[in-house]
Formats: C-alpha cells, structure tokens, sequence
C-alpha cells in the first residue's frame, strides 16, 4: 500500500530528466553489513568509528586497524546485495540520465549491477601502498577470519617495502579529486532534476553537502530513511521506511510489469 508521499516520489521518477542517487551505510544494513551507527563489535567495541578511520590510527597500531578493514571486507564479501541495491539499478536502465554517488567502501551497487558508482570515500577493495600509494593486488579469495581476535599485519609493498593501507578516505583526508568534481557536476551542471538521498545520516563532510546543493539547483530531493536527519526539514518528500522495503516499491509503481 503506497501512501502520499510514496505516490509524489513515484511522480518525480516518471518525470524525472537527471536522476542522482546518493547513497550511506543504510542501504547495505539489509545485506548484513552494520552501519557506522551501530556500535563497533568484537575486538573494536571500545572504538569510535572517526577514531580508527584516521591515518594516526593506522600510523599507531596497523594490525588493529588492518585487522579491522579485512574483517568488513570479508563481510562484504560474504553478503548479497539487497533489493534496495537492484531497486536503484533498475531505475538507472528506466531514465533518461543516471548518476550514482555512494559513501560506502562495500562493492554492493557494482555487484547489483550499477556500472561505475561515484565512490565519494574509496573502496574496500582497492588498497594501496601507505608510502609509496602503488596500488596492491588483494588475494582473491575471502580472506581468512583474522586470528588473535582480529589483529592482522598488513602486508607489504612489493616496490618499497611500505605497509599497504586500505584504499578509503580517512578522516582528514581529502576526497579523490575526480570522484568529489563528478559528483559536484552531476548535481550542479548536468540538469540534476531529482536527487535520492537514501541510508545516510548526512553528518559526514563535503558528502553531506550535496543534497543541499541539489535543492539549491531546485531539485526534487527525496529522502528514504526510517530515522530521521538533517534532511527531514529541507527535503521535498521524506519516505520513513527501510530502503529495501520502498524502493522496489516505487520502481514497480513507476514502471510497472517492465
Ligand atoms: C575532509 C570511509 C578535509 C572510511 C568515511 C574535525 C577534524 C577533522 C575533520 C573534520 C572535523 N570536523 C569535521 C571534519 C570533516 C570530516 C567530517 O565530516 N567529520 C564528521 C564526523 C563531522 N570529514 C572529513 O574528514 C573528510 N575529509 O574533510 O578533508 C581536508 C581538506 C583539505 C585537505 C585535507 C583534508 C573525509 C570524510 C570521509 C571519512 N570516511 N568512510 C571507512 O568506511 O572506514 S566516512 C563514513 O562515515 C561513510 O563513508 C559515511 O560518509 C559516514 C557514515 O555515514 P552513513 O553512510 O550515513 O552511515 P551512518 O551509519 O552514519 O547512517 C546510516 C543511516 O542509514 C542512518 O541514518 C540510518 O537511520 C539509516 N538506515 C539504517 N537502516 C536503513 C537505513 N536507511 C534506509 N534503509 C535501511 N534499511
Ligand atoms: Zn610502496
């Protein structure tokens, strides 16, 4: 059963020129894979987040933090995307334009199958050399459970012998120049019409900007969380539901038996 601001969504999508979708670590919470708002577990449970997310915090204790990446890339590796993930695919093959901005490190929307997300904070799954930035080959396989509780020596550079980080933006990073630029133009310079904010709490900084910019540009900005946030105010249509509930949803009503 679909209700107003559902049916007003459903609207914007038909109409829609420009669709950008942007979204958090609330999307792949139905694939398994914990939000930053849910504590941290096992051996980083006395953690905060923006602490171990830092370049001290590697510098500091490698293995912890190395320990930890590997321990949320073996998740990822081990979920399925979620319908929430295929809902945005869908949508992406059913209007005129589509650009998707993602703050998650997981590999979820390519395995979903959007081609070539803007990854605003990195990847999982491309880790580099901490000295000398030459990218590292990751094995393939899921990598082992961490022994000792999940402390686990990053492996060295092969060139200079450095210590290979994970490929994510820490905090007090700089975004990757190309990714943040594609992602601003999309929504300031490319007829952004209709923005999804979607499985964000919209705290972390520039990314939270972008869906204030597309109401600057008078886009429809649509936000799907069952919690509330920054955006509850600003937004065009807030839809308080699970993502993997609403999306599917809207891309059934909007177009529907295709
Ligand atoms: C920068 C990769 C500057 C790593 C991430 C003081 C000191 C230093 C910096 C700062 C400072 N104050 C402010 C800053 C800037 C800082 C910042 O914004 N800090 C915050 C804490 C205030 N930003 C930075 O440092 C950025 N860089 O500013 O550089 C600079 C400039 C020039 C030169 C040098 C430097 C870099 C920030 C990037 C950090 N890296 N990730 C990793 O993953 O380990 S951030 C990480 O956290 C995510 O990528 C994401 O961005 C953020 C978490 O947010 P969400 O994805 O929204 O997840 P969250 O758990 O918060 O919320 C989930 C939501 O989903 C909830 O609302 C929930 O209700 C909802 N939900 C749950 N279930 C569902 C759902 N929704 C829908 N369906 C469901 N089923
Ligand atoms: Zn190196």
């Amino acid at each position: 059963m679909m209700d107003t601001s559902e049916h007003h969504a459903v609207e914007a999508l038909r109409a829609a020129r420009h669709v950008v979708v942007f979204t958090g670590a609330g999307i792949s919470a139905e694939s398994g894979i914990p939000t930053y708002r849910d504590a941290l577990t096992g051996l980083w449970e006395n953690f905060d987040f923006a602490e171990l997310a830092t370049p001290d915090a590697f510098r500091r204790d490698p293995a912890l933090v190395w320990g930890w990446y590997e321990w949320r890339r073996m998740n990822v590796m081990r979920a399925e995307p979620n319908t929430a993930h295929q809902g945005i695919a869908a949508i992406a093959s059913k209007v005129p334009r589509f650009t998707l901005i993602t703050q998650n490190v997981d590999n979820l929307h390519e395995r979903a199958g959007s081609n070539q997300p803007i990854h605003l904070h990195g990847s999982l799954f491309s880790p580099r050399c901490f000295a000398c930035a030459r990218p590292h080959e990751l094995s393939c396989g899921i990598p082992d459970e961490p022994q000792g509780g999940r402390r686990l020596e990053p492996p060295r550079c092969q060139h200079c012998g450095g210590r290979i980080r994970p490929g994510v933006v820490w905090f007090g990073e700089s975004l990757p120049k190309a990714a943040w630029t594609a992602a601003m133009s999309a929504v300031e310079k490319e007829g952004c019409d209709l923005f999804f904010s979607i499985g964000t709490s919209a705290m972390v900084y520039p990314a939270a900007e972008l869906p204030f910019a597309a109401l600057r540009r008078r886009a429809t900005v649509v936000q799907i969380n069952p919690d509330l946030t920054q955006l509850d105010e600003v937004a065009t249509i807030n839809l308080h539901s699970a993502a993997a509930d609403v999306l599917p949803r809207l891309v059934e009503a909007a177009w529907p038996n295709t």
